[in-house]
């Protein structure tokens, strides 16, 4: 299989010239971790299947992870100018632009999926999986509650916007590898559970970095120190809190020991990988 920056840059390879498409080609080759995609990779390989099936799957989920940034930057959301290094969608294009180059690949995501074939009822599976994690009982659910500062006054209720506008994409790739290994609903919701952790110990990640690192080393600007948000980190503590992400980690870990016919092995790697992440 290519290596995953080629996987990705291809995606659009077949959609119409214009505009658009180079403004989604813009935020989509511009250097993200592809964390999301990895993911889907690792549950394939862990389960012996062969990795380039995924290929469709992983292209949708970062289409609408990227889409999710580029709208999640525009002026009536968090109104930022700086992302994966280079100026935000609307400021290099323009806001009209910018808001059709999420739209075009958030639609594009589900016409990759078509192109797999794999099994119907699998690729129907991750279907299901992917629009309800990325839909308004997902991530646009978690980023609902995000905009509504009313909904994020106590610990439990940040916990709760981080499980949906983080945890659910992370955990979409989890359980449609699952799904494409051939895995049963009880297993795809324990993959589930595996997401929602890392997603939980992702953000807290994000928050710690945002006031460790500058916006220079993470590429991105901290638009929540801007708008004075409440973190897991303001009400925890940084210490506590990094005591927070390792036991999410080591709880997601042991859960992908116990999985029957998974080897964790690579995936484990990954995940002491995210775990350290610096960005
Ligand atoms: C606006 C539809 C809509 C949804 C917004 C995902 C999201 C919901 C907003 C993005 C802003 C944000 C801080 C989300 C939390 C998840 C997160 C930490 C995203 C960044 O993901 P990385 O670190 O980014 O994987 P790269 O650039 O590496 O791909």
């Amino acid at each position: 299989m290519e290596n995953i920056e080629a996987i990705i840059s291809a995606s659009l390879n077949e959609v119409q010239e214009s505009r658009v498409r180079d403004s989604m080609l813009y935020s989509l080759t511009a250097g993200g971790k592809r964390i999301r995609p990895l993911l889907l990779f690792e549950v394939l390989k862990g389960y012996g299947k062969d990795e380039s099936i995924g290929i469709p799957f992983a292209r949708a989920i970062e289409m609408i992870h990227t889409y999710s940034l580029i709208h999640d930057d525009l002026p009536a959301m968090d109104n930022d100018d700086l992302r994966r290094g280079r100026p935000t969608n609307h400021i290099q294009f323009d806001e009209a632009t910018a808001i059709l180059a999420g739209d075009g690949l958030l639609t594009e995501a589900f016409h990759q999926i078509s192109e797999s074939r794999e099994p119907a009822d699998r690729v129907l599976g991750c279907v299901g999986i992917l629009s309800e994690m990325a839909g308004p009982s997902g991530m646009i659910y978690g980023q609902c509650l995000d905009i509504n500062e009313s909904d994020q006054d106590t610990f439990e209720e940040i916990r709760r916007v981080h499980l949906y506008k983080t945890g659910c994409l992370l955990s979409a790739p989890l359980m449609m590898g699952a799904v494409l290994s051939g895995q049963g609903e009880e297993i795809v919701n324990a993959w589930h559970e595996v997401g929602n952790r890392i997603g939980l110990a992702f953000q807290i990640q994000d928050d710690i970095l945002d006031i460790t690192r500058t916006a220079e080393d993470l590429g991105k600007s901290n638009s929540d120190a801007r708008n004075d948000k409440v973190t897991v980190v303001k009400l925890l503590g940084e210490e506590a809190s990094r005591r927070n992400v390792s036991e999410l980690y080591a709880e997601c870990r042991s859960r992908m020991n116990q999985f029957r016919g998974f080897d964790s092995a690579s995936m484990i790697h990954m995940v002491d990988q995210i775990e350290a992440r610096m960005k």
